[in-house]
């Protein structure tokens, strides 16, 4: 992943512009343009003094003595010398300041099942399971693997691990044994916690069988704590497996929140590289804390009154900061959704939204393109005035799927946050603050104040305006990671070795005349094309505005001609028939939207793409197919197996 190419040639044409509505910017936190535009000059001219304020947000047990120290850069230590407590943070301060009572987490199993947890419940669950982990010899400084479906417990789990001090790791359910026990045996860690199993469209996904496989090549892991979710039949080892019922049962409801030191290890997040080992991201504790609450307040704009749902799994960073720690710190009511949008039918979402209210509603493009497939009856079927701002996280939104979201979802009265950030960011770096930021479909809009995001070349100089580039960060935020678990040379080699002291994102990006940035998509997905580097993204957003197209992937093929020719895979609305004159029609069709130059060369019709858990497409996959080669690539993170074999199957 190098940024030492030519510049990326930005193609999209997109002019319409959102004014937030008066109404909703005069009640917002950030209100107006000159308010954002004050925090934005303070933080630049004094970054310590705007951190050190916007710190007050959060219950500090003891002080810093020192907002930032990079003396020892790229590996920052915010707030040093402080102490506090992430779980005291999210639940102890909202027992004495009017929430005891306040539905903290509301959750909907797939099968309909619900539970409501108010912050007393909550903090009285996650302090009994913080003692049970203590009596099997967890303590602070040491790893938990949290490998569970979307319950309750997961949010339990991860907040008991931090009300002791201990760094978990979460797992996305459904990834493979073999993922499980790499990333067991890369932290090393000592307790896993799982479930019987999870529900997903219907069938139980069996996480018990998948931890013992585990299990026997994970030398670190003592004991494993298995919930019991779905009543299906698992073997427990004896004395290593325990009954997370019987963890708890003669547990002390009374567990007093660690003071921990502001740099303290929260988690270990892995994320995966196209090749090679996944890499474990670490996050620390103050800063994370703070990056994940002031952005979770500031771009949701978040109420007393809100009901807040995220439909991220928490096995995505999406999931840590934005339905656990963000919302929770803030005191907000969080919604938690176990299964699959379209599980019994296509309206799933749009009847949970109605059935509890639902505010703020965070979801990906990728979802959002599946429901334009699917129809807009689904959603006409539902009540979803309840709705006030709407966001999207994951990819780039094409602005097609952003009209669609702002128009059928958002009734045209919701401001969207389309929300730019990474594992690696810990929080929101680049989105709309939307009180006071006009929206542009397909635009992150700004970095948020104290974000120095910018689109440079290859020197590292900003590029001018319309011109795009890549994506970087020039000074260090609270939320950053501070390293790869384990391998601080491959932290500075990734991130820290295209441009000297400046962080690199590894994604394309334009700025425009207004200062907004568009990003393009990660730089690996550029193709070159006749000397021009074209983003894929801008590709499949001209197809995507054709009235058939629900949703492309556009990958480069070796060409000798050009370089890459343009392959297209493009996935149909309902009710339209995969014939040649419709390829035809598509070349055309991106070719007046944006040039001769950007015509594909092949138009493939596929029914799925595939996509890795969080909704991204997996270019790279594509890309051998495209070359017709068989791939050797790493496809752990895959959702759907069978994905790319019917693609090979469609092979012309
Ligand atoms: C939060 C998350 C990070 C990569 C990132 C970029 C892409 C995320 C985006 C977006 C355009 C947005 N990405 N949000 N691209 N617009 N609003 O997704 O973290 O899973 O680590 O992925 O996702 O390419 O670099 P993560």
């Amino acid at each position: 992943m190098s940024a030492s190419n030519q510049n990326i040639t930005s193609v999209l044409k997109e002019t319409r512009v959102f004014p937030p509505a008066a109404a909703f910017a005069s009640a917002a936190h950030v209100p107006s343009p000159a308010e954002a535009d004050r925090l934005r000059a303070w933080a630049e001219s004094d970054p310590d003094a705007f951190w050190a304020e916007q710190a007050k947000m959060l219950d500090w047990f003891k002080p810093w003595t020192q907002v930032l120290d990079w003396s020892n850069a790229p590996h920052a230590k915010w707030f040093v010398g402080a102490q506090l407590n992430v779980a005291h943070n999210c639940l102890d301060r909202h027992l004495t300041n009017g929430r005891a009572d306040k539905p903290a987490i509301i959750w909907e199993g797939e099968p309909g099942d619900t539970r409501t947890l108010t912050y007393k419940q909550l903090h009285a669950e996650v302090s009994r399971f913080a003692n049970a982990l203590k009596g099997m010899g967890v303590g602070k400084g040491d790893r938990v693997t949290i490998y569970m479906p979307m319950v309750p417990e997961a949010a339990i789990a991860m907040l008991a691990c931090a009300r002791i001090g201990a760094t978990h790791s979460v797992v996305f359910g459904g990834f493979s044994a073999d993922a499980v026990a790499d990333r067991n045996n890369d932290a090393k860690s000592k307790v896993i916690i799982t479930a019987d199993g999870g529900y997903r469209r219907g069938k139980v996904v069996p996480l018990k069988a998948n931890v013992d496989a585990a299990l026997e090549k994970s030398p670190s892991v003592e004991k494993c704590v298995v919930l019991n979710r779905c009543n299906s039949p698992v073997t427990m080892k004896p004395g290593r497996d325990i009954w997370w019922h019987d963890a708890v049962l003669s547990a002390d409801a009374d567990c007093p929140a660690e003071p921990l030191d502001s740099e303290h290890p929260l988690f270990i997040l892995y994320t995966s590289g196209s090749t090679g080992k996944p890499k474990g991201v670490l996050h620390t504790t103050g800063g994370y804390l703070l990056g994940a609450a002031l952005t979770h307040k500031w771009v949701f704009d978040i109420k007393e009154n809100d009901v807040y749902w995220c439909t991220a799994d928490v096995g995505w960073v999406t999931g840590h900061s934005y339905i656990v720690y963000g919302p929770l710190a803030n005191g907000a009511t969080t919604v938690m959704f176990e299964g699959a949008p379209n599980h019994p039918k296509e309206d799933r979402f749009w009847e949970i939204i109605e059935k509890y209210k639902v505010s703020v509603f965070y979801t990906a493009p990728t979802a959002i393109r599946a429901f334009i497939k699917w129809g807009d009856q689904w959603p006409k079927g539902h009540d979803l005035s309840s709705l006030r701002l709407l966001g999207s996280v994951g990819e780039p939104i094409n602005p097609e799927a952003w009209m669609w979201y702002h128009e059928v979802i958002g009734g045209g009265r919701c401001p969207i946050v389309d929300t730019w950030w990474q594992t690696e960011t810990g929080a929101i770096m680049i989105a709309p603050l939307p009180g006071a930021t006009p929206t542009k479909p397909g635009s992150a809009t700004k970095p948020l104040p104290g974000i120095s995001a910018e689109v440079v070349d290859k020197q590292g100089n900003p590029v001018p305006a319309n011109a795009g580039g890549f994506l970087v960060v020039k000074q260090p935020w609270p939320s950053m990671m501070r390293t790869i678990y384990g391998d601080d040379e491959r932290y500075k080699a990734t991130y820290w070795s295209n441009y000297p002291g400046i962080y690199f994102t590894a994604d394309g990006a334009r700025r425009d005349d207004d200062g907004y940035i568009w990003v393009m998509g990660r730089v690996d997905d550029v193709l070159n094309v006749s000397g021009h580097r074209l983003s894929t993204m801008e590709v499949e957003s001209a197809l995507v505005n054709h009235p058939k197209v629900a949703e492309s992937a556009v990958v480069g093929r070796p060409d000798d001609l050009k370089g890459e020719a343009i392959c297209c895979f493009v996935t149909l609305k309902q009710g339209h028939a995969p014939t040649d004159e419709l390829k035809a029609e598509l070349k055309a069709h991106v070719a007046k939207e944006i040039g001769a130059l950007a015509r594909p060369d092949d138009i493939r019709f596929s029914e799925t793409l595939p996509k890795t858990r969080s909704g991204k497409i997996m270019r790279r996959l594509l890309r051998d197919i495209a070359a017709g080669k068989q791939s050797t690539q790493d496809t752990t993170t895959l959702e759907d197996y069978g994905v790319l074999a019917k693609l090979r199957e469609d092979e012309e």
